[in-house]
């Protein structure tokens, strides 16, 4: 009985390419005399979808502000295409680049991402953007500093405002138009 050494094709690795191959075995008996040689075809296919890395996350932006998220995925069959379903609102490039197409309103949007090989193998990853209107809270003599103060100032107690002991007039004043739903603006300095 002889034993079987396998020649091994450079490119027959760990990481096959997809494709077929020749696989020579030559058989020897146990005095190293050439026996029989055999042949045999191996088929290489891909049907495993690409792997996230890192798997996509949440994401939480400022209303006004854009989503600028990149996602990777990989796969032995490159290119990876990258798809949103959410087209509407979003796209992603061959990067896997994901961008708002339109100034985004808030609430959240579910969004499902894929990464598909060149065999069509998918891989899906559903992420929740949430856009949200982040608020001010003016508390301290710097943020009173950001505006125009008028017959208030936080000079004589610090990170609070208080009414000034000087009368002041106000610049300005809207005043109801009778019989219209509007206002006028009348500036009291003029
Ligand atoms: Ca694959
Ligand atoms: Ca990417």
């Amino acid at each position: 009985m002889g034993h079987h050494r396998p020649y091994r094709d450079s490119q027959f690795g760990d990481n096959m390419t997809v494709g077929t191959y020749t696989v020579t075995y030559d058989v020897n008996d146990s005095s190293g005399n050439p026996a029989i040689q055999v042949v045999r075809t191996v088929y290489v296919n891909d049907t495993t979808p690409p792997v996230w890395v890192p798997v996509p996350s949440d994401r939480i932006i400022g209303y006004g502000s854009n989503l600028n998220y990149d996602v990777n995925a990989i796969d032995l069959s490159n290119p990876i295409s990258y798809g949103v379903n959410d087209t509407t609102n979003f796209t992603i490039d061959v990067n896997g680049l994901i961008r708002n197409n339109t100034v985004l309103n808030t609430g959240v949007y579910f969004l499902n991402i894929s990464a598909s090989d060149r065999y069509g193998n998918t891989a899906y990853s559903i992420i929740k953007i949430t856009v949200k209107q982040y608020s001010k809270i003016y508390t301290f003599d710097v943020d009173f500093d950001e505006g125009t103060f008028i017959g208030i100032e936080h000079g004589t107690v610090h990170d609070q405002l208080q009414l000034t002991e000087g009368v002041t007039t106000f610049p300005m004043m809207w005043i109801a138009n009778a019989g219209e739903d509007t206002v006028s603006r009348w500036d009291t300095d003029k």
